[in-house]
């Protein structure tokens, strides 16, 4: 099972520990393309690739090669909705986790989009029980 765990980079890091979380439980049930996602030295300058267009390059082939996609939604992020358009119209399974916040809402275009599996958690217990639901859904269906 190939996973690619988006989040936010230049959106902003504030979610940076909850990725890395995320990411490490992940990989009880594949290998996750971008385990730099959730690497704590990365701010949202983000800018240690060898260039912009080499990273569009590899991120596109990765959701090219993905089985399923895991966005954690919480903090917007151009590239995150943008990867999440991508992978819808490759029909890939998604599923996006989005941690309840005061005064802030999700946009709409994730919400309201029907093919995205879409999830609101609390803790990190509830976002890995949420994972672990997924991931059984996927299982049956294939
Ligand atoms: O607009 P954002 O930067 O918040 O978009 C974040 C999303 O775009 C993530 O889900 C990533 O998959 C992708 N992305 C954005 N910047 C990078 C990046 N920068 N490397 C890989 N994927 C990225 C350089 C990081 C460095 C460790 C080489």
């Amino acid at each position: 099972m190939k996973i690619y765990f988006a989040g936010s980079i230049r959106g902003g890091r504030d979610d940076k520990g909850l990725y890395n979380e995320l990411i490490q439980y992940l990989t009880s049930y594949g290998k996750v393309l971008t385990e730099h996602v959730g690497d704590k030295n990365l701010t949202e300058f983000g800018e240690d690739g060898p260039s912009d267009e080499w990273i569009y390059n590899r991120d596109m082939s990765w959701i090219k090669e993905a089985d399923v996609i895991i966005a954690e939604v919480s903090t917007p992020s151009l590239g995150v909705g943008y990867e999440l358009g991508k992978a819808e119209n490759m029909n890939k399974h998604i599923l996006c986790l989005y941690k309840n916040q005061l005064n802030k809402r999700l946009s709409a275009m994730i919400s309201g989009n029907k093919n995205l599996k879409l999830v609101n958690y609390k803790t990190l217990d509830e976002a890995k029980k949420h994972i672990d639901k997924f991931f059984k859904l996927l299982e049956k269906n294939c």
